[in-house]
């Protein structure tokens, strides 16, 4: 329909967007960024991902735009990789549980690595515990080639979906984002901060770096350094923005 069209079209006109999230250390210094899918479309204005991925998903669009998101993040990478005040940015990029298990995903990550000549470590993929409900060896399999290149690797929205804590003992990550959902609870009652608390130690227990996600307030922050996450990200330090905006943040706190 109309909708699949307008997607296919944006994909070389330009109107697909990658904004840029600060995430910081406990200092508030940007360590790097998540890269998060926009459409700017002609009448409707911004389109957020959570309108449009599904759609590209059942329309079979999600290769090529997933594709295409990889590239602007490694080209974006090559960039700041030239210049010694951005060369240490990490970049983090969504990759759903389908595009993942993709045929020759991790080959074509590879290759783009290859291709800008970045250094990879500087890349971090992020999977949802959605890729569970695929066979864990080839799950496995398919983030070892990646960790073995330098590949960061971030388990997201960890705590909302299905996971049994055998099965994440197996896997290469490298890093735990706490889902939004319970830092925004976490100054509200013993309970959530509990859980937290329990979320924070699994991630120590497998030598994950654990960031926050949807910091909003200074109490969250104090709370969650208090706990021992190491890196932040959430609108108290910037929503997600155009590549200007965030060159624009960095250049102001250096
Ligand atoms: O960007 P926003 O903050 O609205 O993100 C909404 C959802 O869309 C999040 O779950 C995020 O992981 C997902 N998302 C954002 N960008 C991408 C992308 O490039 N690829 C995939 N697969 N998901 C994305
Ligand atoms: O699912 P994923 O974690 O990839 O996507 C992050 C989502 O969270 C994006 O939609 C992003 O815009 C949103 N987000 C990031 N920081 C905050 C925050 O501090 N508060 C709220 N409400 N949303 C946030
Ligand atoms: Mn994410
Ligand atoms: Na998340």
């Amino acid at each position: 329909d109309q909708v699949v069209r307008d997607l296919e079209a944006a994909l070389w006109s330009g109107d697909l967007r990658l904004y840029f999230q600060p995430q910081v250390s406990i200092d508030g210094t940007i360590i790097g960024a998540e890269a998060l899918l926009r459409w700017q479309h002609a009448e409707r204005g911004l389109v957020p991902p959570n309108e449009f991925i599904p759609i590209a998903e059942h329309a079979g669009l999600m290769r090529k735009i997933g594709y295409w998101v990889l590239q602007q993040a490694c080209r974006t990478l090559a960039d700041w990789q030239r210049h010694p005040e951005t060369a240490e940015l990490t970049l983090s990029v969504n990759v759903s549980a389908s595009q993942f298990l993709e045929d020759e995903f991790e080959q074509s990550v590879l290759n783009l690595v290859s291709t800008f000549d970045i250094d990879a470590t500087k890349l971090k993929i992020e999977l949802t515990e959605s890729v569970m409900v695929a066979n864990t060896e080839q799950v496995v399999a398919k983030m070892h080639v990646l960790r073995a290149a330098g590949i960061g690797m971030a388990l997201d929205d960890f705590g909302t979906g299905y996971s049994s804590l055998g099965y994440l003992r197996r896997l290469p990550l490298t890093q735990l984002k706490i889902d939004r959902s319970f830092v925004q609870d976490v100054t509200e009652g013993e309970r959530n901060a509990a859980l937290v608390r329990s979320i924070i130690q699994i991630g120590r227990d497998l030598d994950l770096t654990v960031l926050a996600e949807g910091v909003e307030t200074r109490e969250q922050l104090q709370w969650l350094d208090d706990g021992g996450c190491d890196e932040y990200q959430g609108y108290l330090f910037g929503k997600p923005m155009p590549i200007e905006g965030f060159e624009a943040a960095l250049s102001e706190q250096v």
